[in-house]
């Protein structure tokens, strides 16, 4: 257990923590982040330095609460496809069971996404034997519609592995496109009614400027990076994600949960740290940025701790920049 929290402070402090996916379940906020080692890394772009082995899930009875650490809820030991790297999860809730998606690199070192899961939202969760059939890269986020269909969204460049993917099957030395070309986006794939397997292939989403020209590989201030989220809010989906390289959450949005989704601009600047890595999420009749940054380890880019702070809307539906 932390103390009280206040925005932005990290919401404990008594280990590292990053990429808070929020949601709320039975009234409370339950943030699903990744668990950082307290190890002395060489970063490097292959992201070797990030070497989670295990999540702990926390929570909040609200934004006043203090921050309640619910201890370890699956660990890397437990997960019988997986060798290493426990990256940034997400959760959802159906019919009784929350499902925890996760990715880590399988035993050949190809990054794959998975699946566990509890009758508690704060865990302990029970790993599927394999990952998600046809799954690959990093990131999932859930995004349960409202006519209960739901979506995952992932991918990220770089130690992410999307650039491998881009003829369906993973070739180890591919290079991302021209900086003259169509940027990557990241991959959509609807659930099957077991939340377990894809109903069918990814897709990949397009993002595109407000004339409807897709963002370019070299636009590093708007292009996909990775960290993506999808939210609703008054019948528009929101996607928005880390612009990597340029360390900004940016945002699209479109009227379809595949896309293609319109890009509108920052919600925030770049932190302390490398990654950025954010969710929003409802809670009452307020909304919220989870987000991480580097500050409670004085700056060391696999030390992370993660923070909240309020998002708000402009009378149009677009998201106001978010100033710390
Ligand atoms: O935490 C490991 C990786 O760093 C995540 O998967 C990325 O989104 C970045 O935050």
């Amino acid at each position: 257990m932390n103390n009280i929290v206040k925005q932005k402070e990290p919401l404990v402090t008594h280990i590292y923590t990053a990429d808070p996916s929020a949601h709320v379940f039975d009234g409370k906020i339950y943030i699903y982040p990744s668990h950082d080692l307290d190890q002395v890394q060489i970063s490097n772009d292959n992201g070797d330095q990030y070497n989670m082995e295990d999540y702990h899930i926390l929570s909040l009875d609200d934004t006043n609460s203090p921050c309640i650490d619910h201890g370890e809820a699956l660990h890397l030991k437990d997960i019988p496809w997986a060798s290493k790297q426990l990256w940034a999860p997400d959760a959802v809730y159906k019919n009784g069971t929350y499902y925890l998606f996760f990715p880590a690199r399988d035993k050949d070192e190809i990054f794959r996404i998975g699946v566990a899961t509890s009758s508690n939202p704060a865990g302990p969760f029970k790993a599927e034997e394999n990952y998600i059939p046809g799954s690959f890269s990093i990131d999932p986020a859930v995004l349960m519609d409202d006519d209960n269909r739901s979506y995952v969204y992932f991918g990220g460049l770089w130690g992410g592995q999307l650039e491998k993917w881009q003829t369906g099957t993973f070739k180890a030395d591919a290079e991302g496109p021209a900086v003259t070309a169509p940027a990557l986006g990241p991959r959509v794939a609807e659930l099957n009614e077991d939340m377990l397997t894809f109903k069918e292939s990814p897709e990949e989403i397009s993002i595109v400027d407000e004339d409807g020209n897709p963002l370019l590989a070299g636009d590093e201030d708007r292009r996909y990076f990775e960290g993506p989220w999808v939210h609703k809010y008054n019948g528009n989906y929101y996607l928005s994600y880390s612009t990597g390289s340029t360390h900004y959450i940016v945002y699209s949005m479109s009227k379809n949960p595949k896309g293609p989704y319109t890009f509108k601009g920052k919600i925030l600047d770049p932190v302390i740290g490398w990654t950025t890595h954010h969710s929003i999420v409802q809670f009452q009749d307020k909304w919220y940025l989870f987000y991480h940054d580097s500050s409670l380890s004085g700056g060391s880019d696999n030390k992370r701790c993660v923070k909240f702070t309020e998002l708000k809307y402009n009378e149009d539906g677009t998201i106001q920049k978010i100033e710390l």
